[in-house]
């Protein structure tokens, strides 16, 4: 839609907006309608010819020159023809087939892509390695690995839980305490996967907050509780919440003022968990005086909050971040414990939840017609690997591991294809993911930007940013469909992930299969029908393909329902048993406590984490890293945008700390300061806050990585906290991503003259392509 200002409507992860070309560039503003655009947008201006674009295909010269095999992905690129790249992709496909068959192939692919339903990256690699055979794919997410994988053996699937149990209106409408362990940060609620069109999450707060409920944000951080609103704050010592959490549990046991009837009635496991809290096995009551010196709450806190908890309406919420560290399922099992102690699971606005404040959208109900989404095919392949388990599978080809009550298997991996996605941003330990990424023949990324995943690669195709193609925008949970116009032509010789696809299968003989004889307008029309198709069925008569573009987009209702799950389960519970071994709430799994896993047992409990800073710890200099998601872009998505660009503090990304803990280190505002610990090191610029609780430095995700030699050490002069976090999955259960909880050093860089960060500011070595390279 154009609105005779050539502005035009567009859309992204963090919301809609209006963009035109001018002079000098792009313009671009909020979409009216929009009650708290994301700031994020300022990213997007500089975005399109950015140095750090892709402009042509790539190939690592020693790659051209070499051939496939196992190497350290270094040196210079060379520019190549999409048909000469087309040609050396499609014959190394079908080489490591022939060779190793498609299970040496990993295309698990995981990364956030771009908002737009047609060109999803991920959905294209899948679907394009399906048409060839197959590959090795991965489950479930970073953001939510052990929960997706825990709930189900206990309430119900993870999006259920997180997604359809409570609704904001209820929120506001009921709720007298939140107990919000790890906040509600308001830089997620400006994020939702596949977009968001009105952010309205900082609206319920206020009026949560005009209604008189109290919440009180527990977390190392005060802000993550929007600052401009009230809030008490209980600065949670990191990997405390699980004692905090049995603590309390404790209190409600011994005052009795648990609720035996609901307990009965609704869940499974009661008297396990009864004798772990009274410590009749282990000898250890989880009482307050337990659990203060592991959470820093004073116990007298812990038996306050406790009882004001079963004396209100009381909702518990954890986010994504509490369980994305070692024994991440705990956090989970005990605050949802908690709530069932308390008896107010199930009724509206009480109770568990489970991520709202990880994405706008949590919280919000679903659109009443299922959103377009593109065909992937089946993936022959049976092997698969939970999502942050690459380094381990690249490294450990042949090796066994414990997952989810299975013992799996490592696949040979010979060729890595991603598009999408960047894990030399979103994985754990990077120094040992390089290494591992140097043992593949041949690993290929398709890229907007020059990442640093895009520089580890031996063939880079550049793909196209959102502004450059027409799709349709739209969030499972948003109440609009954005018709994503398309702005301004690619940039160089950039190409849709869809086009890059179509060449390579065409060279495969797969073109029929994978493109169904369909230009990318004709799939975007024929997603549109599949939705137009679902509301004609229930009389609901919808714009026309047309009318869809000339209105920037179309507002869905949200799905009718006569209660939440979760209600009707209390309503009812054996008519709406839950998905669980016995149809209840499941405090103890039996399920579970056969796997006999010692990291993960029968009931939430609480486990010593190789990487927790304890006192001692503290007082030998060590502090507690937390490398959360960013404010200032999506992931790593633009770093080199205006906003991104703007937080960073001397050059590098800001690192928070408490000025008690610079003072003792001799660091002061804007320095350059060193975090460190056996696996990596990384610079970073120094920022005193008291938000901050003393014995945490906060460090978040999304810095593009720069390894760079410094006094014999290779260190990331940028920021990453990847090459600092643990890399081992959250249990033998789950083993999702733990990158969020590290320990590490922090002094003032006082060594060799640090160098410049390079890598937002322009391409790799790129060399002038050679007629006889290869010959
Ligand atoms: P993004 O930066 O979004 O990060 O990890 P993820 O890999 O999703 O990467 C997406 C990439 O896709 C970008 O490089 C972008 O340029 C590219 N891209 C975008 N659109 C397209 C497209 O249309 N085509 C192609 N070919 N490419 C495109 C995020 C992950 O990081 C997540 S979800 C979480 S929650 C984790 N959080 C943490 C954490 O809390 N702590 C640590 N230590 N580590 C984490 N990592 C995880």
């Amino acid at each position: 839609m154009s609105n005779g200002e050539d502005f035009q409507v567009h859309s992204s992860h963090w919301g809609p907006y209006e963009a035109r070309l001018t002079g000098d560039g792009l313009e671009i503003r909020p979409q009216a309608g929009d009650l708290d655009p994301a700031p994020l947008l300022e990213n997007i201006p500089g975005s399109i010819h950015h140095a750090t674009r892709v402009d042509r295909p790539m190939v690592r010269a020693s790659w051209l020159e070499d051939g496939p095999g196992p190497g350290p992905r270094s040196g210079p690129f060379v520019p190549v023809s999409w048909d000469e790249a087309a040609d050396l992709v499609a014959g190394e496909v079908r080489r490591v087939i022939a060779e190793h068959g498609n299970s040496a192939i990993f295309g698990g692919s995981y990364g956030w892509s771009s908002a737009g339903r047609f060109h999803h990256a991920q959905s294209h690699v899948h679907r394009f390695l399906n048409m060839a055979g197959g590959y090795v794919g991965s489950r479930a997410t970073y953001s939510a690995g052990a929960a997706e994988i825990f709930f189900p053996h206990v309430v119900a699937g993870a999006e259920v839980v997180a997604r359809l149990w409570h609704e904001w209106e209820d929120i506001v409408e009921n709720t007298e305490l939140v107990l919000a362990f790890g906040g509600l940060p308001r830089k997620n609620n400006f994020v939702a996967s596949g977009g968001i069109a009105e952010h309205r999450v900082d609206g319920y707060l206020r009026q949560l907050g005009e209604r008189g409920a109290t919440v009180v944000n527990l977390s190392p951080l005060r802000d993550d509780y929007p600052p401009h609103l009230e809030s008490t704050w209980v600065p949670v010592r990191p990997f405390g919440d699980v004692p905090l959490m049995l603590a309390m549990c404790w209190v409600l046991v011994t005052e009795g003022r648990h609720d035996r009837e609901f307990l009965d009635r609704y869940t499974v496991g009661f008297e396990q968990v009864r004798r772990y809290l009274l410590g009749e096995g282990d000898g250890v009551p989880k009482d307050p005086a337990w659990a203060a010196p592991l959470c820093g709450v004073p116990a007298d806190e812990i038996i306050a909050l406790a009882r004001r908890a079963a004396e209100s309406r009381t909702l518990i919420n954890t986010t994504h971040s509490l369980q994305r560290s070692q024994h991440g399922e705990q956090p989970l099992w005990a605050a949802l414990t908690l709530a069932c102690l308390l008896g107010q699971v199930g009724l509206p606005g009480r109770g568990y939840a489970y991520s709202l404040g990880s994405m706008g959208n949590n919280g919000a109900p679903p659109m009443a017609f299922p959103i377009p989404a593109m065909p992937q095919g089946a993936n022959p392949v049976r092997d698969f690997i939970p999502v942050a388990r690459i380094s381990d599978l690249l490294l450990g080809g042949g090796q066994t591991y414990d997952y989810n009550g299975d013992v799996l298997t490592y696949p040979d991996i010979r060729m890595v294809y991603w598009a999408g996605g960047n894990p030399f941003h979103h994985h754990q330990d990077l120094f040992r993911l390089r290494e591992a990424f140097s043992r593949p023949d041949t690993v290929v990324v398709h890229e907007q930007y020059w990442t640093s995943t895009a520089r580890l690669a031996d063939i880079v195709l550049p793909a196209t940013i959102t502004l450059e193609r027409r799709d349709i925008g739209a969030g499972r949970h948003d109440r609009r469909l954005i018709a994503m116009n398309r702005v301004t032509e690619p940039h160089g010789e950039a190409k849709d992930d869809y086009e890059i696809f179509a060449m390579i299968s065409e060279r495969l003989g797969l073109a029929e299969e994978y493109t169904e004889g369909r230009t990318s307008e004709q799939w975007l029309e024929s997603l549109y029908e599949t939705l137009s198709a679902s509301m004609s069925e229930v009389g609901v008569e919808p714009p026309t393909w047309a009318e869809f573009w000339s209105d920037g987009g179309l507002a869905i209702p949200p799905e009718p329902r006569e209660g939440s799950p979760i209600e009707l389960f209390r309503r009812d519970p054996e008519a709406h048993r839950l998905p669980t071994p016995s149809g209840r709430i499941e405090l103890y799994s039996e399920r579970i406590a056969s796997f006999e896993y010692d990291d993960c047992w029968g009931h939430a409990a609480w486990f010593e984490s190789s990487e927790r800073v304890t006192d001692e710890d503290l007082a030998d200099g060590w502090l507690q890293l937390l490398a959360n998601n960013p404010a200032t872009r999506l992931h790593s998505q633009l770093d080199p945008g205006s906003f991104s660009q703007g937080s960073k503090v001397a050059g590098r990304e800001p690192v928070r700390l408490h000025p008690q803990d610079a003072a003792a280190r001799g660091i002061g505002d804007g320095d350059v300061v060193m975090l460190s610990n056996a696996r990596g090191a990384c610079l970073a610029g120094a920022v005193l806050s008291e938000a901050v609780r003393p014995g945490v430095v906060q460090l978040s995700t999304g810095a593009w990585f720069e390894p760079v030699v410094l006094d014999g050490r290779e260190v990331c002069v940028h920021g990453n906290p990847n090459v600092l976090a643990v890399d081992v999955g959250t249990s033998k259960l789950t083993q999702g991503c733990s990158g969020q909880l590290s320990k590490v050093r922090v002094s003032r860089h006082e060594g060799a003259e640090v160098p410049e960060v390079s890598v937002t500011r322009g391409p790799p070595e790129v060399l002038q392509p050679s007629r006889d390279r290869r010959a």
